[in-house]
């Protein structure tokens, strides 16, 4: 039996776990075989996935629920350029840090925003924190999207992320794989993720090769491509974190971010004691280390308790 506080705890660590352990293949072609064994460093390192989640997950305790304005001053305070950030929201970023609100920043660089995946990696806590008031979702998980990705394809991929991983605390979804995609149909009014989400189940029922799956979902930085391709992985493979990892640096491209994605859908459903010890214990442990995502789950739960 995995306790609702494991769920959290092991969606935030799976983000982070992920998040590491894809970063060193991010850009690499599709069909790379990572012998665990031997290509993990002794250090494994989070990149801006994490850090901006650590944001997300920050911000909902200091405001005791949703403050876009409070979201995007930490952001600014975390921001680390050697983190590895996408151009576009690193600039966003400069901009809030000179001063400029996020509302205007936010499309200066492109100007009906971005669609890139940056607001969906970072989204899995706002999931857990509003999974009991799904109504609250939506608006919620979109505007804290638009602080640094206004597009509404980043915003959709942001809160299909989140409800995807609100369901994974809330319902048994995943008895059958196709019960999940089915919620997310139900929930999105996007044609152009409800077609992802429609390929996704054909995909399932071909067993399709990971060739087919980056020809027909996409891999790269773009959340329409990277969103999809977390879910279907996770769906498939989300029972074992070890395979599932495997599996999404074996697609290449944002090896990372679908890792960070599908690691966070993972550590939800399976808890944070059946991710890989051996790994949690290389994952870096500095001032915004693992121990503090796991407090950071710890207190989003007793809040969510407190809320709900
Ligand atoms: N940035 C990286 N990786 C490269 C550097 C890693 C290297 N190891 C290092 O340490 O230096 N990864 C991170 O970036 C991705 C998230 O990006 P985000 O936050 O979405 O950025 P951005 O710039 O908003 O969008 C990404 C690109 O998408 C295209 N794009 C987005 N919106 C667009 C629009 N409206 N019109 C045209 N193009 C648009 C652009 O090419 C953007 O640059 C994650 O992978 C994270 O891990
Ligand atoms: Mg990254
Ligand atoms: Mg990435």
């Amino acid at each position: 039996m995995i306790t609702p506080v494991e769920r959290f705890r092991g969606c935030l660590m799976g983000l982070m776990l992920g998040d590491a352990i894809g970063a060193p293949f991010e850009g690499c072609r599709q069909g790379i075989e990572p012998d665990f064994q031997k290509d993990l460093p002794a250090v494994l390192r989070y990149t801006d996935d994490s850090e901006m989640a650590i944001g997300v997950g920050e911000s909902l305790i200091a405001s005791d629920g949703f403050d876009p304005d409070d979201m995007a001053m930490r952001f600014a305070e975390n921001y680390n350029p050697l983190r590895g950030y996408g151009s576009g929201t690193a600039a966003i970023i400069n901009m809030i840090k000179s001063g400029m609100h996020w509302k205007e920043a936010n499309t200066k660089v492109f100007k009906n925003g971005s669609f890139g995946n940056g607001s969906a990696m970072r989204a899995a806590p706002l999931g857990l924190f509003f999974s009991h008031r799904t109504g609250q979702l939506r608006a919620a998980v979109e505007e804290a999207s638009s602080i640094t990705h206004h597009h509404v394809l980043g915003k959709e991929g942001a809160v299909l992320l989140a409800y995807a991983v609100s369901l994974l605390v809330t319902q048994e979804v995943m008895k059958d794989r196709n019960h999940m995609i089915d919620a997310l149909l139900g929930f999105t009014s996007s044609d152009e993720y409800s077609a992802k989400l429609l390929i996704m189940k054909e995909l399932i029922k071909e067993e399709a090769s990971g060739e087919q799956v980056v020809l027909r979902l996409g891999n790269t930085v773009l959340a329409l491509e990277s969103v999809p391709a977390a879910l279907y992985v996770f769906l498939v493979y989300g029972s074992d974190f070890k395979k599932m990892m495997q599996v999404c640096i074996s697609l290449g491209g944002d090896t990372d971010t679908i890792g960070a994605m599908a690691g966070a859908l993972s550590g939800c459903l399976l808890g944070e004691q059946a991710l890989p010890g051996e790994w949690i214990q290389k994952l870096e442990n500095g001032e915004k280390g693992k121990d503090h995502i796991v407090e950071i789950a710890e207190r989003l739960f007793l809040m969510h308790q407190a809320h709900s």
